[in-house]
């Protein structure tokens, strides 16, 4: 059982009332404007017919340019009802370049409109659905409703196409908002209606469909257009059939035929012969379905149209089958199916053939019907062997660019990986160099203030004991000076670890030089010989005396010597090595030489008598004294104190002041010491006393 029913809900046309060809042909000397409204109707459902009065009026409308739009329009959907696709196209174009060049926008709405069906009848849906969404947002502020219902329902389907049944519904509903604007009786409104029906239907809201439907018809009654109400009892049978209904589709199927028959709607009364015949089938009343599809049959041929001639003959083959005429109906269907399988449509082959096979069973041909069912099995596996090859080369080529995308991320991920270890190394790299200069610098600096500070504290050092030699030293002769000798006697520490080291019974003596008759030697040779006397009588003093001897120069020619140990009677000894040592050979001046002698006062250091310590300076000037004996009694020899004999406490004062009345006193005891002049023997030393 096939129906041609709404697969195709825009292909489905309308009718145009014979009533209405009548004014027309009656008056075909009316307006061009007048002669356009009358074929409104016409080009909708009796297009063939309305073609002829179009192209009539063609140089007419040329002529008046206010008509053009709606000529076009109308030239446009008659073609495209007719089926000349191609020509519609080129009329919507032209529609829409009108509507543009003179910025009107209802006239633009309605040629996207006309495109957006005409696109969709040569199954080019992308491109009509986008063009009926432009259309519908153009129309929505052209100021037209009745454009704007067309728009709409031309979006709406076009979202029913797409499976977005709630933007389908929203649109439609707005198309018949507009449209009961409009009034109750317009096309607007019974189109919009049966629009909105056929969406319940597809939604399988079947009482909101019967809702829609019934005021639909009820709507296209009141307009009296034969074409609008057939439109609305195709509604009617699509819903009947949908709930098996199957006399109350056939009432309407047959009302609607009657009314197409009237209006000389030739290509919707093939339809509606198709639909009734796969009505009768489907209650199994084949001599009646035979009847009807026999008319499909033959009104098909009328028309030209393979597909319904297909169908025809395959409902007619049902027919047959149904009353086992066997032969007959194989070769209806068999022709049927011919046209099909030369179509290439295979889904609709494959279900035909599984009715072929159902009607042949029950014709009780099984083994046709098994060849049917093979049939149909092999069209399915070859559906599914180019979906599945379809399936599989999207999988594939999904799986390469899964793949190929994987493997870019990879080599992404290990170039940033290789990147990020570089980085990461040059960085080190970088760390060890700073902390290698750093540490270079560092050390560098380090060394350079460490060898700076240590020049400094040598220099320093040097400094130091320049400074101190300096103001310890005499700087004529390089002998101590007086005030070192102070500060020396004053500390005396250093003088105590002597004391210790020497033997128990050896004991110190202090020594006091003075040249003899210097005067005369500045005189006679010059200051400066002078001074190199002197400077000789320094260096003689060292090489007689010990390294821990200190040798002073006490005042312009005088000298002072500090023995810290000799052996008991050894300042005798000391005093002759003195006097022999200066004055045994004279100094060496120039061309000449300078004879150079000494006096000398000495004593013992420390000195106790009767137990009572005296002090350096105490016994210092006891050597002057002793000295200044010396002088008096011919120079060039030593005055030593040796002892107090009667020492009674408290004279000490008296003795120094005149130590030579003291001497012949008996109260001092002196040694006289005169240079060794023939080799040293005792004669020149001497133990005496004044009283002596
Ligand atoms: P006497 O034997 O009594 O000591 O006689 P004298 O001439 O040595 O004694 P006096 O004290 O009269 O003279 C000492 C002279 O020594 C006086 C002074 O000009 C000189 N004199 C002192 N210090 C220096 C010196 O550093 N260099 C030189 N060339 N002469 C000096
Ligand atoms: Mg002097
Ligand atoms: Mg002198």
């Amino acid at each position: 059982m096939v129906s041609t029913v709404r697969s195709k809900l825009r292909i489905r046309a309308g009718c145009a009332v014979l009533a209405l060809l009548c004014p027309l042909l009656a008056a075909a000397q009316a307006t061009p404007a007048a002669r356009l409204r009358d074929v409104r109707d016409l080009a909708r459902f009796v297009p063939d017919q309305a073609l002829v009065h179009l192209r009539a009026l063609e140089p007419e409308v040329a002529r008046t340019p206010a008509l053009r739009a709606e000529f076009l329009e109308l030239y446009g959907t008659a073609e495209r009802r007719a089926g000349n696709l191609q020509h519609a196209l080129a009329l919507a174009d032209e529609l829409i370049e009108y509507g543009r060049r003179a910025h009107d926008d209802a006239a633009l709405a309605k040629g996207l409109v006309a495109r957006a069906n005409t696109q969709y009848l040569l199954e080019q849906l992308a491109a009509s659905h986008t063009t009926s969404f432009e259309a519908v947002r153009i129309a929505r502020n052209a100021g037209d409703p009745a454009t704007f219902v067309q728009a709409a329902i031309a979006a709406g389907q076009s979202y029913q196409e797409e499976g977005n049944y709630p933007a389908a519904l929203a649109q439609f509903q707005a198309a018949v908002d507009t449209a009961r604007r409009l009034g109750d009786a317009t096309p607007s409104l019974a189109s919009a209606l049966d629009a909105l029906a056929m969406l319940y239907l597809n939604m399988g809201e079947l009482d909101r469909g019967w809702e829609a439907q019934n005021e639909g018809l009820a709507v296209a009654r009141r307009i009296a257009s034969p074409g609008y109400v057939a439109v609305a009892l195709g509604g009617v049978y699509a819903l009947a059939s949908e709930q098996k209904s199957y006399a109350k589709a056939r009432a309407a199927l047959v009302e609607e035929l009657a009314l197409e028959r009237g209006m000389g709607a030739r290509q919707m009364a093939v339809t509606t012969l198709v639909n009734l015949s796969d009505c009768l089938l489907r209650e199994g009343r084949y001599a009646d379905a035979q009847t009807y599809a026999t008319q499909a049959l033959r009104a098909a041929q009328e028309v030209n149209s393979n597909n319904d001639i297909a169908t025809a003959r395959v409902n007619l083959g049902q027919a047959l089958l149904g009353q086992g005429r066997v032969a007959e109906g194989t070769t209806q269907f068999e022709l049927g199916l011919a046209t099909y399988e030369k179509q290439g449509d295979k889904p609709e082959l494959q279900s035909v053939l599984l009715e072929y096979g159902h009607a042949l069973e029950r014709a009780g041909d099984y083994k046709a019907a098994i060849d049917a069912y093979n049939r149909e099995r092999a069209i399915s596996r070859e559906i599914f062997d180019e979906q599945r090859q379809k399936a599989l080369l999207e999988l594939q080529h999904r799986y390469d660019a899964e793949k190929k995308q994987r493997q870019i991320e990879a080599l992404r991920q290990e170039n940033r990986a290789t990147r990020a270890e570089l980085d990461n190394r040059r960085l080190q790299q970088r760390i060890w160099w700073l902390l290698a200069v750093t540490f270079a610098l560092a050390a560098a600096v380090v060394g350079l203030l460490y060898r700076k500070v240590r020049r400094a504290n040598t220099a320093l050092e040097e400094k130091n004991v320049q400074l101190r030699q300096q103001s310890a030293l005499d700087p004529l002769t390089l002998l101590y000076n007086r005030r070192h000798f102070q500060e020396f006697m004053a500390s005396e520490t250093p003088l105590d670890e002597e004391r210790r080291a020497a033997p128990a019974d050896s004991a110190g003596g202090l020594f006091l030089l003075d040249v003899d008759h210097f005067k005369h030697i500045n005189d006679a040779h010059g200051h400066a010989a002078g001074d190199a006397v002197l400077r000789a009588v320094a260096q003689r003093l060292r090489t007689a005396l010990r390294e821990t001897d200190m040798i002073v120069r006490w005042g312009g020619e005088e000298f002072l010597a500090f023995l810290p140990a000799v052996a008991p009677g050894g300042l005798d000894e000391v005093a002759q090595r003195i006097l022999t040592a200066i004055g045994a050979v004279p100094v060496p001046r120039r061309d000449t030489t300078v004879p150079v002698t000494v006096s000398v006062g000495f004593a013992p250091f420390p000195l106790a008598p009767a137990g009572e310590p005296l002090t350096w300076e105490q016994v210092v000037n006891l050597a002057d004294m002793a000295l200044y004996m010396a002088k008096s009694h011919g120079r060039n020899r030593a005055y030593g104190v040796h002892g107090f004999p009667r020492y009674v406490d408290g004279t000490l004062d008296t003795i120094a002041q005149d130590l030579e009345r003291a001497w012949r006193e008996g109260q001092v005891e002196l040694t006289i010491v005169q240079p060794d002049t023939q080799g040293g023997t005792g004669s020149a030393r001497a133990r005496t006393t004044g009283a002596a």
